[in-house]
């Protein structure tokens, strides 16, 4: 499992090498601090990172800057509603609930049988908030990863 992260900071650091090697002195480019949860995220070091984790954090984070915001998880959540709501009437019953990591009880909380569009956005900004380990308001994707391995999800 602890494959993909390390050569994919070895070349990173080669990449930094070859860019130095052709680039103005340190200290007149910004390129470390334009993406500082990547790279250079503490958690990033200490976490298992493999391709299909680093394809699901790519969907989340829709602008790429490495960090998903509420904005984009919310987006993304309300297009996944949108999906299951076949019938458009802005709740999704058990037919309509498509096979989750979390089960139909887990986002009905009023257990009326039905999933309003509200519950399901409330629980998984509930989530949002727990993999935001740092409470920064964006999940890294070291913080993405550790959490999808908490939960058993790797
Ligand atoms: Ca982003
Ligand atoms: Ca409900
Ligand atoms: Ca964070």
């Amino acid at each position: 499992m602890i494959r993909s992260l390390p050569i994919r900071l070895t070349l990173a650091a080669g990449a930094t090498l070859l860019v130095a090697a052709c680039a103005p002195p340190p200290g007149t480019t910004g390129t470390v601090a334009d993406r500082p949860n990547v790279e250079g995220d503490p958690d990033v070091m200490v976490v298992d990172v493999d391709p299909a984790m680093e394809r699901r954090f790519a969907r989340l984070d829709a602008n790429g800057d490495g960090l998903a915001t509420w904005e984009e998880a919310y987006a993304m959540r309300a297009d996944q509603f949108a999906t299951m709501d076949a019938d458009h009437n802005g709740a999704v019953t058990g037919d309509e609930f498509s096979a989750r990591a979390q089960p139909f009880t887990a986002f009905d909380r009023n257990g009326d049988g039905v999933i309003e569009f509200g519950e399901f956005i409330d629980h998984h900004r509930t989530m949002f908030s727990r993999v935001d380990a740092d409470g920064d308001g964006a999940v890294s994707l070291g913080e993405y990863a550790r959490a999808m391995r908490e939960m058993g999800a790797t």
